[in-house]
C-alpha cells in the first residue's frame, strides 16, 4: 500500500476532523457573542500519521481490511477546558447531538478515575457521517476532553514516553505520578473559585469587546 493509497484513505478522516473542529469552535464563538462563559477554551484536531497507524496495526494484529473498525483514532479532536466541571458540561453538548451528528458509541472516563500512569482525560468515541464525493462514511472519532492543566502534564508526560519508548525510568515515572497529583491540586483549587474567576472573565470580554467595537 503506497503513499497515494493512504492520502486517499485519510481524505474523509482530514474532514471529520475539520468539521468536528469548526462546531466546537462554532459553539465556542456563540457563547462568547451571548456573553455567556464558555466551557470550551481551545478545540485542536489531527489525523493519526501513517507510521503510527501501521505501528498500531502491528502491535494489536489488527486486519488491515477491518482497519475503519478497529482503530478507533485515526481522527482525534481534543478539547480544552478550563475546569474540571467544563469537561462534563462539553460531555452534555456532545449528548445532545447524539441523535444528529456525535453518535456517542464509547466512553472511557480517566477523570474519575486515572490511569496509572497518572493521566487524567474523559475520553468518547463517536461515529460521525462525512459526506464526500465517494458518498456517506460514518467514520469512528476520538474525542479527548480534559483541563488546561491536564493537558499540559498529558503533553509532557506523551514526550517523555516519545523519548523511553515506554521504558519511562521508575524515578521519572514516580515524578510524573507527583506532578499528576499537584496538577489535580492546581484543578481542584481553580475549581473552588471558579465563579469568581468565571465573573472577571466575564468582565473583561465586556471590556475587550467595547474596545474593538470602537
Ligand atoms: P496518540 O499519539 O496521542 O494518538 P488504544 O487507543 O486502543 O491504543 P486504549 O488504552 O484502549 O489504547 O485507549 P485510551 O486509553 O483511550 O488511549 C488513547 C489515547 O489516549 C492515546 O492515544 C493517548 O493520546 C491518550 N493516552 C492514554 N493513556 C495515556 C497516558 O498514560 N499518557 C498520555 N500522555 N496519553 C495517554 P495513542 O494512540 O497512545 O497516542
Amino acid at each position: 500500500m503506497g503513499t497515494k493509497y493512504w492520502q486517499e484513505f485519510l481524505i474523509p478522516y482530514h474532514q471529520a476532523v475539520d468539521e468536528i473542529v469548526l462546531k466546537f469552535n462554532s459553539l465556542k464563538e456563540q457563547y462568547e457573542k451571548i456573553g455567556e462563559y464558555s466551557p470550551i477554551e481551545s478545540v485542536y484536531g489531527r489525523v493519526k500519521s501513517v507510521s503510527s497507524i501501521l505501528e498500531k496495526i502491528h502491535n494489536y494484529g489488527v486486519d488491515i481490511e477491518s482497519l475503519e473498525d478497529n482503530i478507533q483514532d485515526i481522527a482525534g479532536v481534543r478539547i480544552m477546558c478550563q475546569f474540571e466541571e467544563d469537561i462534563y458540561e462539553v460531555v452534555e453538548l456532545i449528548k445532545k447531538r447524539s441523535a444528529c451528528d456525535m453518535e456517542i458509541v464509547k466512553v472511557k472516563d480517566y477523570i474519575s478515575e486515572a490511569k496509572p500512569s497518572g493521566y487524567k482525560s474523559y475520553h468518547l468515541i463517536i461515529r460521525y457521517p462525512v459526506f464526500s464525493v465517494a458518498g456517506i462514511q460514518h467514520l469512528f472519532v476520538e474525542i479527548q476532553i480534559r483541563t488546561l492543566a491536564m493537558n499540559f502534564w498529558s503533553i509532557i508526560e506523551h514526550s517523555l514516553n516519545y523519548k523511553y519508548k515506554e521504558n519511562i525510568p521508575d524515578e521519572v515515572r514516580l515524578r510524573l505520578v507527583n506532578a499528576a497529583n499537584a496538577v489535580n491540586d492546581v484543578d481542584h483549587e481553580m475549581s473552588s473559585i471558579r465563579e469568581e474567576i468565571q465573573n472577571a472573565q466575564r468582565l473583561f470580554g465586556l471590556k475587550s469587546s467595547s474596545v474593538t467595537s470602537i
